[in-house]
């Protein structure tokens, strides 16, 4: 019995040594890494009962993403790319907790709740990982834990989170999404960037050249590789590129850094008007930035990249002349300004979800073309299977222009250009480059779009944070009782005043988020609201 020799094999090599409790949350478990070995093996089980029961290939990356280097993290990649399904949740939490005495009988309970039957297939679990030095050791736990219940583990070595979602997808669309490697994955996207880029590289006020913060970790790893296959059409200056033990991970850089700091990150050269941007420690996120001519730091962050990716798409698709609804999905967390700028001028219907990519993502599938983006960078766009259909029927319609094909092709290499299985700082910034490219913006012309809402984010310590519940994509509070009262009546007290609280996913806190017409109003309305929370 296979799971016998799992369990066995847990005992001798696993041991689970600490007790603290570990919560399947947002991310997946994130933790120091040194408390981890077992929960990786056993996420490696995980896999192998989830992939036989779907009938799928499933993924599982080991990263921590933006979090510092002593740390790391685990996440499971459903069939299609996505985030594992949120009714498994609770059994990966359960998996990493028990002792290891009952692991034996967790196995059995979940065969026997999902009636797996098929438990002798030998399903594929693709595992990867990022640079941080306990990496491999972790990702070795989760290989064993795969071969325990015989499984076969397919190993990636160090890649990005969005590679990942890649190869998982690409496994189970029998390759139509393309090839399941990390050539197949740079000849996806290059290919299609420079198709669309054509051999004019620069154009009106933009360059073909951007300085890039790789955050000393596998976004800088795997640049190199980029750079090679986009020769001269985009030139990408990578700086904060020491990688495995250097300590440097995600120190005093990277997206995190730069969006929550709202300054540049160490070890870039300050030019002035140059477009610059930071990916994170899994390059599954990205934000924009540059200095002025007075030295001032401008951030355009996940909110400006989907407005421009929705401005620019919603034109696309009106060359093509077909019908298809296109929506943006945001969190509470996107600028007001944001979503006024693309509701009202730019008449793309706006819908909110709760944070985490999986809300956005499973809220974006309501459209035919989803774009969803978290203020913090993360983000990409997705396309139903009906607007591939239709666009490809278009490039071969007699019904339609010259002009008309030209379009839907040019959309359809658009597509390929994008990551749709989960936020990807690589794709993404190949996105906002043929952009602002075709438009022939330099950085300054994208921000100008509209002005950002003076804001305020605040982190409030309490005893029990879970006392906070909210609803409507977090943006209304139920409990405390009375506390959604008095939020609305300070925040009515300031022009443009709008104010929330939510307990953090991944920190024990909370989050208060103001935002106003002046700075001082924003400080002051996230201050009054944070009083009352406590
Ligand atoms: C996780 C989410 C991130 C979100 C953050 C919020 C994924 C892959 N990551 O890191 O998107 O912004 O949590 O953290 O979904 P918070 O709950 O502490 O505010
Ligand atoms: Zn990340």
């Amino acid at each position: 019995n296979s799971y016998r020799t799992a369990y066995a094999f847990a005992r001798e090599m696993y041991p689970k040594k600490t007790k603290s409790h570990l919560q399947y949350g947002t991310a997946g478990f994130r933790t120091k890494a040194t408390d981890l070995e077992h929960v990786m093996y056993r996420m490696g089980l995980l896999a192998v009962l989830r992939a036989r029961y779907k009938k799928s290939v499933i993924g599982v990356m080991v990263t921590a993403s933006h979090n510092p280097e002593p740390d790391n993290g685990v996440k499971l990649v459903d069939p299609h790319g996505e985030m594992l399904e949120q009714s498994w949740e609770p059994w990966a939490t359960k998996f990493a907790n028990v002792i290891d005495e009952k692991l034996e009988d967790t196995i059995n309970e979940l065969i026997k709740a999902f009636d797996i039957t098929n438990m002798n297939d030998r399903v594929e679990i693709v595992v990867g990982k990022d640079t941080r030095p306990s990496s491999p050791h972790l990702a070795k736990a989760v290989c064993d834990g795969v071969l325990a219940l015989s499984g076969k583990p397919i190993d990636y070595g160090i890649v990005t989170t969005p590679q990942l979602h890649y190869f998982v997808v690409c496994k189970n669309t029998n390759r139509a999404y393309g090839q399941p490697n990390e050539e197949g994955y740079y000849a996806k996207l290059t290919n299609a960037f420079k198709k669309i880029r054509g051999t004019e590289y620069t154009k009106g006020n933009y360059h073909n050249r951007v300085v890039y913060d790789g955050a000393n970790g596998v976004g800088a790893k795997k640049i190199k590789y980029l750079k090679e296959a986009l020769g001269d059409s985009l030139k990408v200056d990578m700086y904060n590129d020491e990688i495995i033990g250097s300590g440097k991970l995600n120190y005093m850089c990277g997206a995190d850094y730069v969006k929550s700091h709202q300054t540049f990150p160490n070890g870039l050269p300050k030019d002035k008007n140059v477009r610059c941007c930071s990916v994170d420690g899994d390059a599954d996120r990205i934000v924009y930035y540059y200095t002025d001519d007075d030295g001032l730091f401008h951030l355009m962050d996940g909110d400006r990249i989907a407005t421009l990716a929705a401005a620019y798409l919603k034109e696309l698709l009106q060359q093509t002349g077909i019908e298809l609804n296109l929506g943006l999905v945001q969190t509470a967390y996107a600028n007001g300004a944001s979503t006024d700028y693309i509701s009202s001028e730019l008449n793309v219907p706006v819908a909110f979800a709760s944070t985490g990519v999986k809300h956005l993502h499973h809220q974006a599938l309501n459209y035919d073309i989803g774009v969803y983006f978290e203020a913090n960078g993360h983000g990409t766009v997705i396309f139903s299977q009906n607007t591939k259909e239709k666009l490809r029927a278009g490039t071969r319609c007699n019904s339609f222009t010259e002009d008309q094909r030209q379009a839907c092709s040019k959309f359809l290499t658009l597509i390929d250009l994008i990551n749709e299985t989960v936020g990807d700082a690589i794709s993404d910034m190949l996105l906002v480059e043929t952009i602002l490219h075709e438009k022939g913006w330099d950085i300054s012309q994208w921000e100008a779009c509209y002005t950002d809402l003076p804001n305020r984010l605040m982190k409030v310590t309490v005893k029990d944070r879970n006392v906070i519940t909210t609803t409507d994509a977090e943006r209304i509070c139920l409990t405390p009782q009375d506390l959604q009262d008095e939020i609305d009546s300070l925040a009515a007290k300031y022009p443009k005043g709008r104010s929330f609280v939510r307990p953090s996913g991944t920190e024990d806190i909370v989050r208060v988020y103001a935002e106003a017409g002046t700075t001082a109003d924003a400080d002051k309305l996230a201050a009054e609201v944070a009083l009352k929370v406590f």
